[in-house]
């Protein structure tokens, strides 16, 4: 109701400003108004032009000077994260000096090239040299920046298999993620969609039958051991979901009917995360924001005090709820990683 009232409205709106503008120009008819620009009106639009341009410039130093610390660009947590910030940051460098000059070249050449009465443009074919430039530069920088993030995805995916990676599965689902570790024999069981037996709490559809499932171990909060390569290998249930984990610089898509992978090392723990400059200085921001809605929180039954914790995230708009699919990463050292492995049921004992 409230949508078609407000439909309502702004129709309503529009056509009171058709109908003004109606009466503004029956109101000038009689007088000098012609729709050829004249040098006045030429000279009005260059300065505009050279306005907007220092418009922009005061924009973007705005924008660096109140929101421009990118403090998730330093503090990677995996071994190729900082392989990937640097693509990220050559990249947003080289856009940003080209962007800079060329928006420049744009707004100056409007402004001085601008109409004048009896100024006639210059008749230039065509420059082989200048043609020559502007499309080999380009082509050197773009081809520099392909090959250079090609050799570093290679360098990503390449998993070593002497390293003697940990293999989990992610399964993605609307809207929640589990994980699957494959247990002492590092091989997960078969599993397939047409498996899942809900009355037995096989939510993953495991085969029960198959020996390399007998220990593996299903969780909802993931917990990985700092420095241990990891080999994720990623399932969905039912649609496109994509597992995103962005302090490891780890993204990968989950494919309905296939599986797909990532790897990486984790490199830092939760326990010294929490302790580094920047991500205590994000935590109290989020904290004094929260304390400003102290009420409201403790009243909805939320925790008021905010903890750093890695996050394993959605990144594919996946349905209603796919703001909140998300698992809690705890990354801590081998004994601790042990202990709390122990504690976990197997498969076979987790059915009903
Ligand atoms: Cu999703």
């Amino acid at each position: 109701m409230t949508a078609l009232l407000t439909i309502i409205i702004v129709i309503f709106v529009a056509v009171a400003i058709w109908q003004m503008v109606k009466i503004f120009d029956l109101a000038q008819v009689g007088t000098t108004n012609t729709q050829v620009a004249d040098d006045q009106d030429n000279k009005i639009n260059g300065y505009l032009m050279m306005g907007f341009l220092v418009f922009i410039y005061l924009i973007t130093i705005l924008c660096f000077w109140y929101i421009g610390d990118l403090p998730l660009m330093s503090n990677a947590a995996s071994e190729h994260g900082s392989e990937v910030d640097n693509l990220m940051i050559i990249s947003m460098v080289v856009i940003f000096v080209v962007q800079t000059i060329t928006q420049f070249l744009l707004h100056y050449f409007a402004f001085k090239y601008k109409g004048e009465k009896g100024k006639k443009a210059f008749f230039y074919a065509d420059n082989n040299t200048l043609e020559f430039i502007w499309t080999i530069i380009p082509v050197i920088v773009l081809a520099g920046l392909i090959i250079y993030g090609l050799f570093t995805w290679n360098d990503i995916m390449n998993v070593d298999e002497d390293e003697d990676p940990m293999v989990i599965e992610l399964y993605a689902q609307q809207f929640s993620w589990k994980a699957r570790y494959s247990g002492n024999d590092n091989v997960l069981g078969k599993a397939n969609v047409r498996l899942i037996d809900i009355d037995r709490a096989n939510v993953l559809g495991v085969d029960e039958e198959d020996p390399n499932a007998q220990d593996d171990v299903i969780v909802s909060e993931l917990h990985l051991p700092v420095g241990q390569q990891v080999v994720f290998k990623m399932r969905s249930q039912d649609v496109l979901h994509s597992a995103y984990m962005p302090h490891f610089r780890a993204q990968m898509n989950c494919v309905p009917g296939m599986v797909t992978q990532f790897a990486f090392t984790p490199t830092v723990t939760t326990a010294d995360m929490r302790q580094n400059p920047d991500i205590v200085e994000k935590v109290k921001n989020i904290n004094d924001l929260r304390n400003e809605r102290k009420v409201e929180i403790e009243e909805s039954g939320q925790e008021l005090i905010y903890e750093f914790d890695y996050l394993l995230l959605c990144n594919k708009i996946c349905g209603k709820s796919h703001y909140n699919m998300q698992m809690k990463i705890i990354v801590e050292t081998q004994e601790e990683f042990d202990a709390w492995m122990k504690e976990q049921t197997t498969f076979p004992n987790s059915l009903n």
